[in-house]
């Protein structure tokens, strides 16, 4: 069966799902987006990506031409028209056509692009064995560069940082900072253990994570665990006790090697499966698709 993709207000089959190419989106990739994922026919932490959404709009000085309850129901209409309930949900607002030359005050309205499809997590069979992830020469952009906190449409330095783990045959990309702190990955937010602690990076140079966050939560109030968010480098990174990424696109990924360094006994840590287990867990609770509100 074709997708339905909705472009403002209307839905089109995948195939016809055009936007122009005066589109600043397309031309300078002008705008910002959200990855959002629904389980059981809820829709996860529905709220938090939406409000992440008009957060990174507001960043850039880019009007959403729709209000955030009006938004929330777009996305459920989406979700149900294509028939799914368990799905990956990309909502895209570009600055919208205009004249070529990037002053965007020639776009006058925003567009908004809402696809929903299946789409299983990111690393297939890889979560039970553990990712060999590598480090990568690029660094993340600097916060007085462009915050990472901003989820907009220019993911060159994201995909930069891909491109050259798959050279370096890692499953994933670590990214470093500009001051040679760990980042985060390709498009997930990165932990360590050690001696029982948890560390994660502070969200000046990585994006503030939904799935972060549920796990942080997660450690604390219900496994009791201390989680300490500050930088750490390449050595506490190559000599944790256990390591793993979280995003919605990848859920939580344990990582068994990075640089050829093998982390633990090279096989998924105990904390972060029980960190996966309670995760699932709380994937079940989210917003209704059907019988919304
Ligand atoms: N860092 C970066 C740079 C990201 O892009 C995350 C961390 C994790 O954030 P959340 O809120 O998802 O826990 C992301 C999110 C994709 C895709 O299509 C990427 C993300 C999310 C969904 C889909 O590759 N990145």
């Amino acid at each position: 069966m074709k997708n339905l993709v909705f472009i403002d207000g209307e839905y089109y089959e995948d195939n016809d799902a055009k936007i122009s190419v005066l589109d600043h989106g397309f031309l300078y990739g002008d705008g910002v987006f959200e990855g959002i994922r629904a389980y059981n026919g809820k829709v996860f932490k529905l709220q938090e990506h939406i409000d992440r959404l008009y957060d990174s709009a507001k960043a850039i000085i880019l009007d959403i031409p729709l209000k955030k309850e009006e938004m929330i129901e777009n996305i459920l209409d989406c979700i149900r028209k294509n028939n799914l309930s368990n799905a990956y949900i990309r909502v895209i607002v570009t600055r919208g056509k205009g004249d070529l030359g990037i002053d965007p005050s020639s776009c006058k309205r925003a567009s908004i692009v809402i696809i929903a499809e299946e789409w299983d997590a990111l690393f297939g069979n890889l979560y039970e064995k553990g990712l060999n992830a590598v480090t990568v020469s690029i660094r993340r952009n600097s916060y007085e560069a462009m915050p990472p906190g901003i989820k907009s449409l220019n993911y060159l330095n994201n995909i930069l940082a891909k491109i050259e783990s798959k050279i370096k045959g890692g499953d994933e990309a670590i990214i470093l900072d500009v001051n040679g702190n760990i980042a985060e990955g390709s498009g997930e937010n990165i932990f360590i253990i050690k001696n029982g602690i948890i560390y994660t990076p502070k969200t000046t140079t990585n994006l503030k994570g939904i799935t972060r966050e549920t796990i942080i939560k997660i450690a604390e109030e219900k496994l009791g665990y201390t989680v300490k968010e500050e930088f750490f480098s390449l050595f506490e990174l190559y000599t944790a006790d256990e390591v793993f990424i979280t995003g919605t696109a990848a859920e939580v990924a344990p990582i068994v090697s990075v640089d050829g360094r093998i982390i633990g006994d090279g096989r998924p840590g105990r904390i972060t499966k029980q960190l996966i287990d309670e995760f699932k867990n709380v994937i079940t609770d989210g917003t209704p698709i059907f019988n919304h509100r």
